[in-house]
């Protein structure tokens, strides 16, 4: 790849304040500094000695890295832990009786569980597992709202060596059936049905209907929570209650000793087409890494902090930062039943108000969309119990972390913008709080031990302020095995022999400044080549964004006989969507505002206006269905996945 240009300009710094570094984790870049120079000096020691430190091991490991079969690392092979042990067990002695999870419904209704109460509740449905046969390497999916029992499943399979395959309870049936057939799951974990924004989700009726699906032998079980209460057919034999399969089993369970490779989880990724790739996460550096970014990252304070990070179980930020990072450091946590904007779209400021959330995590899309549903809602609520906010999922443009930052955070929390993937396991990129002046818009530097790096298409470092690909060149605890049942697509997608084979290539573009911040300019795919200047898609949509009419924006590129590739703007405006001759005015301002603000190559050939843009159920834009619109095509892609499809007609009228 050649260099892609960065227009966007960015200047505001906002180093940590004294207080806030007085008492954090890693305080000041000076010591950031060390840590970083500490694994440069000593990789695997310095990985060996914060496993160590962090992991209760019931074996403790002597090797570290083993780099014999690369790429297929393995992290500390012959030590045994296991990440319940971890997440559960070792808190007992002294936080017993510390709330745990804090569950707040759809309805309102909040309940707190004790880690002691956690802890029996995980066992008893551990012990239900086995009692259906499950044994350790079986696969087990989870196809649940997002509740406490959700997160006991997934424990409860790490505490017997299940490997769990979380799909999101939004996904159709027809995805959910392919990751059954794809893991060949023993045992499906659902409920009857989840309740979001005051409306019930079928979960049960789409388990069956994926069942009916056909090629599932493998599955000999379906249990069901009973959630809403509705009524539901259970077939004798195959289906059974959630309460009756726990009633009786004992309330302790042992936590079967798992060597560290052994896979914890895999998780499929959404939005790519084909067939579902598998990422499989090992147990040892999984954890680790989760624990690691829970402690640099968020700064966690088991004993004061009550921690929320809004993501769905479904999702491997739901994973790390809501069903394992937190628990394994002790901490009170917010799990979350509904959606943002349901009573009213001050939902999550009321209840950072009232659980006295110290820690927010949560997307930039739904900080794009509570923006747009009321800007000042924020300052009605008592939001002073905040001290540390994060985003994840999607570059955030400034305008919507300056908003982030001054009118949630008061300007008093520092920001963390977390950049990492499925695949990654945990925190890549990111400020330390503590530590890192941060500016808008950008991850910023590496964790310490993330050798992450800027490279053209051979491999080679770009020059600094130059886009490329952005690769990860030594192997780290937390990465990816490989993907379920297909190696071959492992190498290949990540580990490509161009770049020697060896070099995790994750598949966004991104450039570094001056300061040696990344700023990730999207997936490679998204960038645009016009006119010779390839820009990414990111740094128009942010100028669009800028704009007061516009409330969010989406930029693909379409084939141009001329310039190569034509840009495509849909955008979203705050007031409602417009039609006719106003819609050419607006046309024309945008125009001239993007060429403004960036320069006239960057200027939309085409704008399109929606009410809403076509998202996935986890908030991601889904861009390869708006390339398709921009060409004209006929949309043949599976969009199944797609929360508002009735948008799509709208998207593919463009402005005379
Ligand atoms: C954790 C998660 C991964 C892709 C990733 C990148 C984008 C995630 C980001 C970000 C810019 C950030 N992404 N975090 N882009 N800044 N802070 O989202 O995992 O669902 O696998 O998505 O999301 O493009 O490659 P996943």
């Amino acid at each position: 790849m050649s260099t892609i240009e960065s227009v966007l300009q960015e200047n505001r710094v906002f180093p940590p304040s004294a207080a806030f570094a007085a008492q954090a984790n890693v305080a000041g870049m000076a010591a950031y500094q060390a840590l970083v120079a500490k694994a440069a000096a000593d990789y695997e020691g310095f990985w060996a000695e914060l496993a160590r430190q962090h992991i209760t091991w019931s074996k403790p490991f002597s090797q570290v890295l083993d780099e014999s079969n690369a790429p297929f690392y393995k992290w500390f092979a012959d030590g045994e832990l296991n990440v319940s042990y971890n997440c559960l067990d070792r808190h007992l002695p002294a936080r017993a009786d510390k709330t745990a999870l804090i569950f707040e419904a759809d309805d309102g209704t909040v309940s707190k569980v004790t880690y002691q109460e956690l802890y029996h509740r995980v066992c008893q449905f551990a012990n239900g597992l086995k009692s259906l046969g499950v044994q350790k390497g079986d696969r087990v999916i989870i196809y649940m709202p997002m509740s406490v029992e959700a997160v006991v499943a997934m424990q409860a399979c790490a505490r017997i060596g299940a490997i769990h395959s979380v799909v999101f309870g939004g996904f159709s049936a027809k995805a959910l059936h392919e990751r059954i057939q794809d893991a060949r799951a023993k045992v499906v974990v659902t409920a009857d049905e989840s309740l979001r924004g005051g409306k019930a989700v079928p979960l049960k009726a789409a388990v069956d209907e994926a069942m009916a699906m056909g090629d599932v032998d493998n599955v000999q079980k379906i249990v069901v929570y009973r959630r809403s209460g509705a009524a539901v057919p259970m077939q004798a034999g195959r289906d059974l209650w959630w309460h009756d399969l726990v009633k009786g089993q004992a309330d302790s369970c042992e936590a079967v000793p798992m060597n560290a490779e052994d896979p914890l989880f895999i998780l499929y990724t959404s939005g790519s087409t084909g067939k579902p790739k598998g990422v499989q996460h090992a147990t040892g550096g999984y954890l680790l890494g989760a624990i690691l970014s829970m402690q640099w990252v968020f700064d966690a304070k088991p004993d004061t902090d009550v921690y929320w990070c809004t993501a769905d179980v479904g999702w491997i930020t739901g994973h790390t930062y809501v069903a394992y990072g937190p628990l394994a450091l002790g901490m009170t946590e917010v799990i979350f039943e509904g959606v943002p904007t349901y009573p009213s779209a001050a939902r999550f400021w009321e209840m950072i108000a009232r659980h006295k959330v110290t820690t927010f995590y949560t997307a930039p899309t739904a900080i794009r969309s509570l923006i747009k549903l009321g800007a000042d809602l924020p300052r009605q609520h008592d939001l002073s119990s905040l001290r540390l906010l994060g985003t994840v999922g999607e570059p955030i443009n400034p305008e919507a972390w300056m908003w982030y930052y001054e009118v949630v955070g008061q300007s008093r929390c520092p920001i963390v913008d977390t950049w990492w993937q499925t695949e990654t396991g945990s925190n890549m990129i990111s400020p330390l709080p503590g530590a890192t002046p941060i500016k808008p818009g950008t991850c910023t530097l590496p964790l310490p031990g993330i050798m992450a790096e800027i490279v053209d298409e051979t491999g080679h470092p770009v020059p600094q302020g130059s886009g490329g690909m952005l690769v990860i060149k030594r192997p780290f605890p937390s990465q990816l095995r490989t993907l379920w049942g297909d190696p071959e697509r492992f190498k290949k997608t990540y580990f490509p022999e161009e770049l020697g084979g060896k070099t995790y290539l994750a598949g966004d573009s991104s450039r570094r400044d001056e300061d040696g911040y990344f700023w990730i300019m999207g997936r490679i795919d998204d960038v645009l080549n016009v006119s010779g200047h390839r820009l990414g898609t990111m740094e128009i949509e942010s100028a669009l964004v800028a704009n007061p009419m516009v409330a969010e924006a989406a930029v693909v590129g379409k084939p141009h006989e001329i310039k190569g590739e034509a840009v495509v703007a849909y955008v979203v405006l705050k007031r409602a969507r417009p039609t006719g001759e106003e819609a050419k005015k607006i046309v024309a301002e945008l125009r001239d505002w993007v060429g403004k603000e960036i320069g006239p190559i960057a200027k939309p050939d085409e704008i399109r206006f929606g009410d809403n843009l076509p998202k996935t159920r986890s908030g991601k834009i889904m861009r390869r269905l708006l390339r398709a619109i921009a060409k004209g095509e006929e949309i043949t892609q599976d969009v199944s996945t797609l929360e508002n499809p009735a948008i799509l007609e709208q998207l593919k009228e463009a402005v005379a």
